[in-house]
């Protein structure tokens, strides 16, 4: 019923065009049986933040059929795994029957009613609400979940429960981007969208391996270099990755130091004219590493440190291309910034984020149709139904902040709950929740849509928060390691079993309807969210809706007027059109294109005075930050002298707990492995394949190598899909100041051949 990997390769055109970049492939084909079709069901891809439109094709009561929504961002096509999709629906191990603990961890679970499994779930809630108040319990989410989902869920636990530990793993994906828009620009959320690919004339590619994590949108990238031979494309990766082989310029430098490249880019612009004064005149100001007001002399003296050969010396990069980098950038017509995880899962992500940004502000690369610092979202959902829904512990709907009196008082009053209801203290942010959890401060928590006990870093320290807490969990799949700790396991209704809305990396909400019934007993989260708050305690008028489309009717109503304004994307309009881009104040606007731009801009006062106008900051304009160069948490050193660095291939989706159930997929990449480069391999007397010892400050661990010059010498690469060789129990647990994103780019290893 599903396509071949080499059938869906050959009839794919994008194939061939990618072929020549060596990037496995995009179809406009339909993947399953298309002439067995009743009905096609709109929806969105289940997997990355690319956030590409589906058409789920349905027969009798089950789905057959996956292809590209062609009036959706990407005009019909997919990436493998989305094309994929059909087969995980229907896996064998789907959760489908509630399931209780009775005797405790390690006991084995047992399938028991509904009505059985919420007891046994709202028990130890209440007992810890009532023994040690609402800081004992939490909620961990996802950038997976519905927006329905986490709207819900984040207005139960900080309205109902009165508790702001609600957070999630876009903490350890998308913090550190969030917190440099809202440092910078003062609001998160990106201008750009994914037109500017269209229009750009320079590609500025850092931390980013966009040819396996947002495949549709490299293709878009490759085709825009291939039809327009001027195009530049500079990647920043310290591996060779295939996005790198479209480079026009490849940036590899020891893991950790760009901060150093960025700062040294921007001395090149200032040293060569090719700053933009009269825009950061108008548009920016400079502002120091702690914050206070100061000149561009200042910014000046700041970078005269990160001269190009310095930078060299730092980073390896050749001062030459430090230079080249830096031209490329600043004299393009048109200069688009993407990044992901290789600036934000750092110990400096925040900065670095903020560092990318400067370039943009210094040269006038911003606000124009292929101008943008643009940072791309991993998950789904991690933007519409996280960020924007304010479902982190330090934040509150629509841009609002828990630190902030009005905001929460805005709050309390739109959710007709008493002043003083929500906590003006923060909750604990991911790392500190599991750190809680394992100290017994943090007693019961709900987990949704995620799979902490195989991707939070330094497992061995942080699993244990969930051998001590109770642990009520919603799943659909069996294999997940989580479940080995959970207490309760909610079957969950999985993609297209239940209706909701997904918000991809360019502020585009695009719904998926329900196509066909939830599998087995399984039910929708919404309504297994409501059933346990009210067997918790929660006063149900504060969750009186019937259907998600009700959940979605008070959230837009309540982005009215706010820097989020999607009030004009009702249901209907949703299910109708093929995703509509924020802001989009009423129901006959269509969408907005570029952000902070008068006249694109709905939320930008038609007479504004200035052509741009920054309105999340107080004064309109966006802060120059001068911020240094500072090393990782753990770089090599004397004793472990590698560094080891993790990510993704293209094939799996995180913990493979979906794209394992595919054969095509599970085929191209069945186990891990660590990648060597050939020179290192060499003097560690390794050969391919060979059983290889990775050993950080931390646990010890075996993998086959790989030999490839992806990896330049001193640095190894393991991807973390595969469970059986858990590579988040080498890690540390060092978090950015700011943003509390874990550093899981970068840590110090030996590497020895296994005797
Ligand atoms: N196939 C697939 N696609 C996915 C996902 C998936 O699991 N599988 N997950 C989605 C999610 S949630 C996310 S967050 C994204 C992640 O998407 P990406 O961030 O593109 O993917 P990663 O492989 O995590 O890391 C990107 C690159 O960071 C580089 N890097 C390491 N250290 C540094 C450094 O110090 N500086 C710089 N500049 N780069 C460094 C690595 O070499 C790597 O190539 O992918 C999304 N898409
Ligand atoms: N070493 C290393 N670790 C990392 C990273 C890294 O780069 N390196 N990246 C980090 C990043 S960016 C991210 S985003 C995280 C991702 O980490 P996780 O979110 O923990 O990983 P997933 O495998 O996506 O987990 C989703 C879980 O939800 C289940 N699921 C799927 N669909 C549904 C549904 O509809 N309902 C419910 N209830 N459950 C469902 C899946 O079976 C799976 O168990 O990993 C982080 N960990
Ligand atoms: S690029 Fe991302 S959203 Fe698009 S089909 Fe592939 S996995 Fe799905
Ligand atoms: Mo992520």
């Amino acid at each position: 019923m599903t396509v071949s990997r080499r059938e869906f390769l050959k009839g794919s055109a994008a194939a061939l065009a990618l072929g020549m970049v060596g990037a496995p492939a995009c179809a406009a084909a339909a993947a399953g049986n298309e002439e067995n079709v009743d009905k096609w069901v709109k929806g969105v891809c289940r997997y990355c933040g690319t956030g590409c439109g589906v058409l789920v094709g349905v027969k009798g009561d089950r789905a057959v059929a996956v292809k590209g929504d062609p009036n959706n961002h990407n005009a019909g096509l997919l990436c493998l795994k989305g094309a994929m999709l059909i087969p995980v629906i229907y896996a064998e191990d789907r959760v489908t029957e509630p399931m209780i603990r009775r005797g405790g961890k390690g006991s084995p679970l047992s399938k028991v009613t509904w009505d059985e499994a919420l007891d046994f779930a709202a028990k130890p809630f209440r007992e810890a609400l009532a023994a040690s108040g609402p800081n004992a319990i939490a909620y961990y989410g996802s950038g997976q979940a519905l927006t329905e989902e986490s709207y819900l869920a984040n207005k139960i636990w900080k309205a109902g429960f009165k508790t702001n530990n609600v957070d999630g793993n876009p903490r350890l994906c998308m913090a550190s981007a969030v917190a440099g828009y809202l440092t910078t620009f003062g609001k998160d959320e990106p201008m750009g969208t994914y037109d500017d690919m269209d229009a750009a004339t320079c590609f500025f590619i850092i931390g980013s391996n966009t040819s396996e994590a947002h495949p549709v949108l490299f293709r878009r990238i490759a085709q825009r270099k291939e039809s327009s031979p001027d195009v530049k494309v500079v990647v920043a990766d310290p591996r060779r990755t295939n996005t790198s082989r479209i480079a026009d310029l490849h940036l590899s430098f020891i893991a950790g130091t760009d901060l150093a490249l960025l700062n040294g880019m921007a001395h090149v612009i200032i040293r060569e004219e090719l700053d933009n004064p009269r825009f950061y005149g108008r548009y920016a100001n400079f502002v120091t590493n702690d914050g206070k007001p100061c000149t561009f002399e200042d910014y000046k003296v700041f970078l005269a440190d990160y001269t190009p050969e310095k930078v060299q010396e730092i980073t390896s990069i050749p001062a030459a291309d430090v230079i080249k980098a830096a031209k490329i950038f600043a004299e393009s017509s048109s200069t688009l910034s993407l990044w992901c995880m290789g600036i934000n899962q750092r110990t400096r992500g925040v900065w670095a984020n903020n560092l990318i940004h400067n370039l943009h502000l210094l040269t006038g690369q911003i606000g124009r149709p292929g101008a943008s610092p643009l940072s791309l979202t991993g998950q789904p959902n991690a933007c519409g139904g996280v960020r924007d829904t304010g479902s982190l512990a330090h934040l509150l709907p629509a841009g609002r902040m828990v630190a902030n009196e009005k905001h929460r008082a805005e709050m309390e009053e739109f959710w007709g709950v008493p002043k003083g209801t929500i906590q003006p203290k923060m909750g604990h942010h991911t790392v500190a929740l599991f750190e809680a959890m394992a100290k017994g401060d943090v007693k019961a928590v709900f987990i949704h849509c995620t799979n902490p006990a195989h991707t939070l870093p330094d497992l061995n320290a942080l699993t244990k928060g969930l051998e001590t807490a109770f642990v009520a969990q919603t799943e659909c799949f069996m294999d997940a390691e989580t479940l080995k700790y959970a207490d309760v396991v909610f079957p969950a209704a999985f993609w297209c079993e239940t209706e909701g809305v997904y918000g991809c990396t360019e502020r585009r909400y695009s719904i998926t309807e329900q196509a066909i019934k939830p599998m087995g007993n399984s039910r929708p989260t919404i309504q297994i969210l409501m059933d346990f708050a009210r067997k918790a305690g929660v006063d149900p008028k504060l969750f009186p809706y019937k259907t998600a489309a009700d959940i979605w009717e008070e959230w837009r109503t309540l982005s009215k007027g706010s820097p989020y304004d999607f009030y004009g994307m009702t249901r209907d309009r949703l299910k109708k059109e093929s995703g509509i881009k924020w802001p989009c104040p009423t129901e006959d606007h269509p969408g907005t294109n570029l952000r902070y731009v008068r006249g694109e801009d709905p939320l930008v006062p038609a007479n504004h005075p200035d052509r741009l106008f920054f309105y999340g900051r107080p004064d309109g304009k966006a802060n120059i930050f001068l911020r240094p160069y500072q090393p990782p948490f753990e770089p090599a050193d004397k004793d472990y002298p590698f560094v080891l660095t993790t990510g993704r291939v293209i094939d799996h989706w995180h913990t493979a707990t979906m794209t394992g159930k595919v054969p095509e997929l599970q085929k191209a990449y069945p186990s891990a492995f660590v990648e060597i480069n050939p020179d290192d391999a060499k003097k560690l007397g390794v050969s391919n394949g060979d059983q290889v010892v990775l050993e950080t400050r931390r646990d010890k661990m075996t993998f086959p190598a790989r030999i490839t010059d992806t990896c330049m010498p001193g640095l190894v690469f393991c991807p973390f899909f595969d469970k059986n060789k858990l590579v988040n129990r080498l890690f540390h647990h060092a978090v950015d100041n700011a943003s509390k994103e874990p550093e899981y780019k970068i840590c110090a290893t030996k590497v020895y051949k296994q005797a």
